[in-house]
């Protein structure tokens, strides 16, 4: 018989506080940790708990030796109908800029596959410590989804473009040993060593001066997002993006993905 705690409604993301330790455990596996909005602003909630704390270090993880860290933006939540589906307002793009603003390291402990927007969540995040198990893919051209510039950005000031363009242009996962060489992660570690090298390098760094830490931070993010665009190059690159989320394409993309199969574009 279920005993009540087993019937209550599981959180979407575990928090938990230890020293000036936070940690964000996704924990959706039913839906392999997917980045629907109610995870995301959960995650977006506890950073600004952790603030609020005082909180040095954050760490953000999946339940140990996962298959599936985050399996990208919910596919379902995606907007259709000729609105951006990656606007500034989307949950992801909010909970990026959370923890890309957070006053202090944000640490991405990746084991398992890292899909699509959660590629671009793991990447905003301050280190990756990743384990062998773990794979990387940004997949927008699975579904015909016009990336966003701002996603773009986040892996122009990180990776070499010809690597970004294999990466988008083909949607494949990359292995560790791959993102490690290209830069995507910090350290490889073994998965039974995984979360003890990241809490002690959480720790290691909450030993340091946290005004100091938070400061260069912050620096480090206004000199690397700021890329002056003309305002009609902006106008541009949103009209092209709004013919692709216009597109037909774009609704088989989604289409394919909900019912299972694979898509047919038409380039139209
Ligand atoms: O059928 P149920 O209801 O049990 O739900 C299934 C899946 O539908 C669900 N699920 C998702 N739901 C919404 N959005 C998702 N991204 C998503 N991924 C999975 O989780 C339940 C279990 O999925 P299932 O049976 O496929 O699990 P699996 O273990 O066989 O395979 C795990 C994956 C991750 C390999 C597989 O679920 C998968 O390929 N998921 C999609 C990965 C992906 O393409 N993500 C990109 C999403 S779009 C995005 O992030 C950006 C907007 S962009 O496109 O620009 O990158």
């Amino acid at each position: 018989m279920n005993t009540a705690d087993e019937t209550a409604p599981q959180p979407i993301i575990i928090t938990e506080v230890k020293g000036h330790i936070g940690t964000v455990t996704l924990n959706n596996m039913a839906k392999r940790n997917a980045l629907s909005s109610a995870l995301l602003d959960s995650l977006t909630a506890a950073l600004g708990d952790f603030k609020a704390q005082s909180v040095r270090v954050v760490i953000v993880r999946a339940h140990k030796g996962v298959k599936v860290w985050s399996a990208g933006h919910d596919v379902r939540e995606l907007r259709r109908g000729h609105q951006d589906p990656l606007g500034y307002a989307d949950p992801l793009e909010q909970a990026l800029r959370a923890i890309r603003s957070y006053p202090g390291p944000v640490i991405a402990m990746v084991q398992g596959s890292v899909w699509g927007g959660a590629f671009d969540l793991a990447l905003s995040c301050d280190m990756i410590i990743a384990d062998e198990t773990s794979t990387f893919a940004i997949t927008p051209v699975n579904l015909g989804l016009p990336y966003n510039t701002t996603g773009l950005l986040h892996c122009l000031n990180r990776l070499p473009v010809n690597f970004i363009k294999e990466m988008f242009f083909t949607a494949s996962p990359v292995n560790a040993d791959v993102a490690k060489h290209w830069g995507i992660i910090n350290h490889v570690v073994p998965s039974t060593e995984i979360e003890a090298f990241t809490q002690n390098l959480a720790e290691h760094i909450a030993t340091k001066a946290p005004l100091a830490v938070a400061v260069v931070k912050e620096q480090l993010r206004v000199l690397t997002d700021f890329q002056p665009v003309a305002a009609q190059v902006f106008e541009r690159i949103q009209n092209m993006r709004r013919e692709v989320y216009e597109s037909a394409d774009y609704q088989e993309g989604i289409d394919a993905f909900l019912a299972k199969r694979k898509p047919e574009f038409r380039g139209k």
